[in-house]
């Protein structure tokens, strides 16, 4: 029996700083309908998807911070997109700001969760490659200030038993990194997909900004052949409180195809069938780790840095 998944990639346009979550939930519920009238099994959508980008901004009081976060997932607001979930019967992917109380201490996270078609959370991941700074640096036209606001992930990369297949999850930067696709694959991941909030303008390097759309391509495409995996990236995108963030979300094949691309910079579904057995012609041949990897020769790579 093929095991035919189809994806949708909700990409989200702005989210204003005032607009609420109810007001950005409303959104995302629309896109999962456009997705059920389409047959989709599951629906992808960005980074920080409930709130707008927050780290462009420098906060002195944690409580302005906080605002941001959710305590409970699902709570009042966000409780309509399990429901739809459950009534149409379509997972989801969605990225947030986690305030999570543990041991009576609270901890912050750039977090999402996969949700599955009877509106069960299946998984969760919290972002192992925080980037950008963490004091206020008013050189820069905006800040990004994840390293203040966020903890590293502590719960590394996991996969997931869900829709037929394993399913396995990262966050914006994390695509930067190849050590993110091969965690995950060599836990026997078919599909993972991912949320991104990508400014155009990089302050530190401005000689880069008119490559922003190739090196987002560039690491999901390399990621997804390297591991013979389905990759699927979802933005945030448009012009967000006066900063121009990435769009160009898409769904990549494990040969490297990108099979389906938003072609605007506000919400918009994109879907495609996903063979999850397409990842054996990959997997078994040229990527096959248990033939060709040479484990014992790449130590350096786990090592810190001198
Ligand atoms: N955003 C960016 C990203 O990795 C960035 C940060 C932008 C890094 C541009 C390098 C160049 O896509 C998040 N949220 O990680």
């Amino acid at each position: 029996m093929s095991r035919k998944l189809i994806i949708g990639a909700a990409q989200l346009g702005p989210i204003t700083r005032h607009e609420t979550r109810t007001q950005a939930v409303e959104r995302m519920v629309a896109l999962m309908h456009q997705a059920h009238g389409r047959g989709a099994d599951l629906v992808v959508f960005p980074e920080l998807a409930l709130t707008t980008f927050f780290p462009r901004w420098y906060f002195e009081d944690q409580a302005e911070v906080d605002a941001f976060f959710e305590r409970e997932m699902p709570g009042p607001e966000t409780r309509p997109l399990f429901d739809t979930a459950r009534e149409l019967g379509i997972g989801f992917y969605l990225g947030y700001a986690e305030l999570a109380l543990e041991n009576g201490q609270p901890h912050h996270f750039n977090t999402s969760i996969l949700v599955d078609a009877s509106g069960r959370i299946v998984g969760k991941y919290r972002k192992v490659h925080l980037p950008g700074h963490t004091q206020h640096e008013p050189w820069r036209p905006f800040q990004h200030l994840e390293k203040r606001y966020f903890e590293p992930g502590d719960r590394g990369f996991g996969a997931w038993q869900a829709f037929g297949g394993t399913m396995g999850m990262a966050l914006c930067n994390d695509r930067r990194w190849p050590e993110t696709y091969r965690m995950l694959a060599l836990q026997g991941v078919e599909l993972m997909m991912l949320g991104y909030n990508t400014p155009i303008h990089y302050p530190p390097v401005p000689e880069h900004d008119h490559l922003q759309g190739f090196h987002n391509h560039l690491c999901m495409q390399a990621g997804a052949y390297q591991n013979g995996m389905w990759v699927v990236g979802v933005a945030k995108a448009g012009r967000e409180e006066g900063c121009e963030l990435l769009g160009q979300s898409c769904i990549i094949a494990p040969t490297g195809e990108i099979v389906a691309m938003a072609a605007s910079q506000e919400d918009e579904l994109i879907t495609h069938e996903c063979d999850l057995d397409r990842t054996r012609e990959i997997r078994e041949h040229i990527f096959n780790f248990a033939l060709h990897r040479r484990p014992e020769t790449y130590g350096l790579i786990t090592s810190p840095v001198a």
